[in-house]
């Protein structure tokens, strides 16, 4: 039995989904614990890229069960969408995609409510992805949410009537300028439900204890990143999830002390979409530069993604709330070209010099401390053994895990599934 847990350690798009797809013939059941379409999960393999939202990233291996677990929100137009994507694939989601039934279901009205709320924050937007997320968790944690179960009764529509007719009250209420038409948002929503429902339903704790009993592997697969936890990240400016391993506790029912392995996943430096404090952004050529190289922009949104150096306090912190066990390096490939590399060792905070994340990160007087590298200018995605790799990366390598104590055992040269060093 081997049950792992993969997450990521920044503020998403650390290229969680290329590692989960890398990983996955060594698991029998991906299992997603959190989140919803707000997530975006790039595989790339055989000259194919393709995004993933809601549907765990083991979908493309054929032995592979793939769990989408109870702390997910689904949003069955989405979902729908995303189904059809797959179709010119060689994928039977009937058999190999299995949907708790305890999901909680994202309305067309909550991510009306989404934008309203965005809208009258102005410029204290938190910058979400718009796919209704907070108002779905809202509804899940205020107990009024319409779960996956639900549509196997009759009167799931008497409950839908109600709380959308209650969301478009507190529509009003936020008294700013949202376009809709209710009628046909429904009648898409209804339509990609009557989809949803030739899925297989599951009590996917229950699937999951007799899957352990049976020796079976499972590699619970996280979205967005811990600094984007609901309780641990950069809060009011997070999603409405635990992004941390706690959340595949919650998320799947898997008790804390059945998880063996915990991959971390991190970018050589830091990217961030939406808004929020991020210490060690960069405005100059630097970010534009890993901008530009790393294709920085939000594969669900397609938002320009803010870029920085690494944030060792940061990270340590991520490893530290997680109980990382092993890390994963990621996009290194794009550092390459920097004449110098900086990561934030501490801060200058009232006065004094800090080395752990304050309270208030968004304060004016924060200032990331950094200590810098030498940079490499050589290409290194064909590169497929570590000891190969430029003496100054590894000299980099060295530090971050020296800094945050544990070891990194891949490192991601390129986005191609080929393109990953085993360590
Ligand atoms: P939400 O929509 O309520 O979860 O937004 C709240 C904050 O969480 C951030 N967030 C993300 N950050 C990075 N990547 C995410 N997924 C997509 C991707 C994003 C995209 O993989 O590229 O395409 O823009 C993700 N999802 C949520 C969000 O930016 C808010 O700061
Ligand atoms: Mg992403």
């Amino acid at each position: 039995m081997t049950i792992d847990l993969l997450l990521g350690l920044q503020w998403g798009d650390e290229g969680k989904g290329k590692i989960v797809d890398y990983l996955t013939k060594q698991y029998d059941i991906i299992a997603r614990f959190q989140g919803g379409p707000n997530a975006g999960h790039t595989l790339e393999f055989n000259g194919i890229k393709h995004v993933l939202h809601t549907i765990p990233s083991g979908i493309f291996h054929p032995k592979a069960t793939n769990v989408v677990g109870n702390g997910v929100v689904i949003d069955p137009v989405i979902f729908k969408k995303e189904l059809e994507g797959l179709d010119k694939y060689d994928v039977d989601y009937t058999k190999s995609l299995l949907i708790s039934r305890k999901a909680h279901l994202i309305l067309p009205t909550h991510r009306l409510l989404d934008a309203a709320s965005e809208t009258a924050k102005g410029k204290a937007k938190i910058g979400s992805t718009l796919k209704g997320i907070g108002p779905t968790y809202m509804d899940k944690t205020g107990r009024n949410g319409i779960r996956v179960g639900d549509l196997e009764f009759d009167d799931w529509k008497d409950k839908y009537r109600q709380l959308a007719d209650k969301h478009q009250a507190m529509i009003k209420f936020y008294n700013v300028d949202v376009q809709y038409d209710l009628n046909e948002l429904e009648n898409e929503f209804f339509e990609a439900v009557k989809k949803i429902k030739t899925l297989q339903f599951i009590d996917s704790e229950e699937y999951l204890f007799q899957a352990i009993k049976n020796n079976k592997s499972i590699l619970a697969e996280g979205a967005q990143g811990s600094l984007l936890d609901i309780d641990f990240g950069t809060y009011p400016y997070v999603t409405s999830s635990n992004t941390t391993a706690a959340g595949a506790c919650t998320g799947l029912g898997l008790a804390p002390n059945r998880i063996q392995k915990v991959f971390g996943i991190f970018k050589a430096y830091t990217t961030r979409v939406g808004s929020g404090p991020f210490p060690t952004e960069l405005f100059d050529k630097n970010g534009k530069q890993m901008a530009k190289v790393g294709h920085e922009f939000g594969a669900t949104t397609g938002r320009p993604r803010r870029c920085g150096w690494l944030d060792l306090i940061a990270l340590k912190y991520a490893v530290e709330v997680n109980g990382v066990t092993d890390l994963m390096m990621m996009k290194a490939d794009v550092l390459s070209g920097f004449k110098t590399l900086k990561v934030c060792t501490g801060y200058h905070y009232n006065g004094k010099e800090i080395s752990h994340l304050p309270y208030n990160l968004s304060a004016d007087d924060l200032k990331p401390i950094y200590k810098s590298f030498k940079g490499w200018s050589e290409d290194i995605s064909k590169i497929t053994e570590f000891d190969k790799l430029p003496q100054n990366l590894k000299d980099y390598i060295a530090f971050i895990e020296d800094f945050v104590e544990v070891k990194v055992k891949i490192v991601s040269v390129g986005p191609d599934r080929k393109e990953t060093i085993l360590r």
